[in-house]
């Protein structure tokens, strides 16, 4: 079977999605799966999360995107002054409780295990095929991805106005602008899969090639089924 490029919408906590999401997809040893980044804070389980997408490492080749959700949490690992009320004030009350925190306090931390760790840190800022582009949040139409800064591709929002077509010509795939709406934005050029999944809509996994979308709600229930 020809080998597939899928990407993955903003997960944030919902592990059960995840799962659903993968036993539907059944990842094949010469897949690549590009997750758009977001994996923590706000919905139940974080950790799951995380868990199931090292364990998907060893399914296929998984290309893990960082998100500045995942960044601000790198950053309070790091002890980085401000990062973990940053982290609080984002959802990540929800985060450290998935890791067996009570109080939740900065101390809670040092409960996120060294794989997690490492996980995070080897997320990247994009990935380009010959056609697409993948990036959390948004790009300059104008320059090479490689020049752009970490805060444009990590946190600007589409909302702000959807960027013209990338000069390289390919299709960008975004995440991070969450479309409450639950649907799929699709302007051609540039697609955006966060359909809301924490907030009551969707995980959203989507074969860039084929158009094939997968979408399943945070208590892993398949759109199709309800
Ligand atoms: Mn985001």
């Amino acid at each position: 079977m020809k080998p597939r490029t899928i990407a993955i919408g903003d997960i944030h906590g919902c592990s059960a999605a995840l799962e659903a999401l993968l036993d539907a997809i059944g990842p094949r040893p010469d897949d690549v799966i590009v997750t758009l980044g977001d994996y923590v804070n706000r919905g139940p389980d974080s950790r799951g999360v995380i868990d199931r997408l090292i364990a998907l490492e060893r399914q296929c080749t998984l290309v893990p995107i960082l998100g500045n959700h995942d960044e601000v949490m790198l950053e309070a690992l790091a002890g980085q002054r401000g990062a973990f009320s940053e982290l609080i004030d984002m959802g990540g009350r929800a985060t450290l409780a998935s890791y067996g925190a009570e109080k939740i306090t900065e101390a809670d931390l040092v409960r996120v295990p060294p794989d997690h760790r490492a996980f995070l840190s080897r997320c990247r800022d994009d990935y380009e095929t010959d056609t697409h582009i993948f990036v959390h949040a948004q790009y300059d139409p104008d320059s090479p991805m490689a020049e752009q800064s970490p805060h444009r591709r990590r946190w600007d929002s589409i909302r702000d106005g959807i960027p013209d077509s990338h000069i390289s010509g390919k299709r960008a795939i975004v995440g991070h602008s969450s479309q409450k709406s639950g649907e799929i934005l699709d302007v051609g050029h540039l697609v955006c899969i966060d359909t809301f999944c924490y907030g009551g809509g969707w995980l959203t996994a989507l074969d860039v090639d084929t158009g094939e979308t997968w979408q399943f709600d945070r208590d892993g229930r398949a759109r199709s089924a309800r």
